[in-house]
């Protein structure tokens, strides 16, 4: 989309995460939801599309291509931005004649397509210079900046009006300062990259908590310009068991006149980025404070239409529960918050002790439950088959709750230990990324220790057996 307003704020999506890209009947749902809210980018640069980044000197084949020129043109019909990024970094040579040859030649595939928006990115790269490379430009930010400078000019020879945007080595403050790249990196960047181009920065983090108008500030000085923000906090790649579908947060609007933009870079499963994208699009426009959890319930209160089922209508009260233990990587929502501090109260103190209150946490972990359970019954189910394997998991938990509250809710002799027949010795869930994240603990302090039972775990640390028919052949301890 060639224009003229090139100053504009770039407000979207990027579809930057690892794990498989979303489908073109995804990227159109997207896009309609994104012309309805009036977010004006979509920045295509999935991790996994093998020519984005492993083999990014292989051209797209026919049907490739034609996927790419289908979705371009969807952009165009509604007015969105199409970016295209590329990420050369993991085996560019940054003084080859040959690879800036091949950086062009895929540009120039992308512009016949009809994209006139580049990016190139150098992110999440080994941090390793060839060292021909070193002796040529001294250091990382200045080769990449000439691969991209040249690479910008080439471009705006052929449209003028191209807007190209630069991902750094350290893209977020504490791989700054931590030398990530090379000390001084960003300034160089600052110096040395043509004006013209938009550098991505993704806060103080990777997934950032809080940004605020003072970090961004700090960013621009050094960039000499405003940062293109990447916003990571929905991202769910680096945790399977996760989404977030809380509120666009910890952010304030006075954040965006420091940026060129903000691009959200979302859940993995499509149909999970409802309220985060919703959200955005209101963060964008909003005079006044921003209250996200406001933002949150009236983004639900739409989104509750996707949950039709094949039975009784879900209540949006339970829902929102459900979300709430979805919320954002840092807290859970209010709702799922309060339950859980109820458990881990009952759960800490001498069941004589508990009277009503067990039966009333009873009562919120069964309704819980229930709702997971109910969710099998979507019509929409491609929604479904995002939220499964998580509902799955909460709702065992649940369910194994339930049964330890009753159990303790009657009378018995201290002596009387509860079992499950679900949790079976021998058996353990999570296999071994979860024996292993058992090992080494993250202490209150952000250090990583070995964990009390590191020395001697046995297998059945973490018993469990979901369904024991189906496992009856399981040894048993
Ligand atoms: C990253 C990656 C991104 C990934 C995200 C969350 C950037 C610039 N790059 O570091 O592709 O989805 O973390 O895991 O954010």
């Amino acid at each position: 989309m060639a224009t003229s307003d090139n100053a504009r704020f770039m407000a979207g999506v990027i579809e930057g995460f690892y794990g498989p890209p979303w489908s073109p009947s995804e990227r159109l749902e997207l896009l309609g939801w994104m012309g309805r809210w009036g977010l004006n980018t979509y920045f295509y640069a999935p991790k996994d599309d093998l020519k984005h980044r492993t083999i990014w000197r292989e051209l797209y084949d026919g049907t490739e291509a034609a996927v790419l020129r289908d979705l371009i043109r969807a952009c165009d019909e509604r007015g969105i931005r199409f970016v295209y990024g590329l990420g050369p970094g993991l085996d560019i040579s940054y003084r080859s004649e040959a690879d800036l040859a091949a950086l062009k030649a895929r540009f120039q595939q992308m512009l016949e397509l009809g994209c006139d928006d580049f990016a190139l990115l150098f992110d999440d790269l080994p941090d390793r210079m060839d060292a021909a490379d070193v002796a040529r430009w001294g250091s990382l930010a200045a080769a990449q900046c000439h691969v991209v400078n040249t690479l910008f000019a080439w471009t705006r020879q052929q449209r003028p009006h191209t807007r190209f945007l630069f991902c750094p080595t350290p893209y977020c403050d504490r791989m700054e300062t931590a030398g990530l790249g090379g000390q001084g990196y960003l300034a160089t960047v600052g110096r040395e990259l043509a004006e013209p181009v938009e550098v991505f920065w993704t806060g103080p983090e990777i997934i950032s908590r809080e940004i605020t108008v003072e970090q961004a500030q700090r960013l621009q000085g050094l960039l000499r310009r405003r940062p293109l923000l990447w916003d990571n906090l929905h991202a769910n790649d680096y945790d399977g068991r996760r989404f977030y579908c809380g509120p666009y947060a910890g952010r304030a609007p006075g954040l965006r006149a420091e940026l060129s933009g903000i691009l959200t870079n979302p859940n993995t499963e499509f149909s999970l980025n409802y309220i985060p994208i919703r959200t955005l699009s209101e963060f964008i426009r909003c005079e006044g404070t921003w209250e996200p959890r406001a933002a949150y319930l009236s983004a639900f209160q739409e989104w509750q239409a996707s949950f039709a089922t094949v039975g009784r209508p879900l209540e949006l009260s339970d829902l929102v529960l459900l979300g709430d233990c979805y919320y954002l990587p840092f807290a859970e929502g209010p709702e799922a918050e309060a339950l859980y501090e109820r458990i881990r109260g009952l759960l800490g103190s001498d069941p004589a002790g508990w009277g009503e209150q067990a039966g009333e946490v009873r009562r919120q972990v069964v309704r819980l439950r229930e709702v997971c359970a109910r969710l099998a019954e979507l019509r929409g189910r491609p929604l479904f088959h995002a939220l499964s394997r998580r509902l799955w998991e909460l709702r065992e938990e649940m369910d194994l709750l339930e049964r330890f509250l009753q159990f303790h809710s009657e009378k018995r002799l201290p002596s009387d230990l509860f079992h499950s027949d679900f949790h079976l010795p021998g058996t353990y869930r999570g296999g071994m990324a979860a024996r292993l994240q058992s090992l080494l603990a993250v202490q209150p302090d952000g250090s990583l220790r070995p964990s009390d039972g590191a020395a001697a775990i046995p297998d059945s640390s973490i018993p469990h057996c979901p369904n024991p028919a189906r496992f009856a052949s399981v040894p048993r301890a």
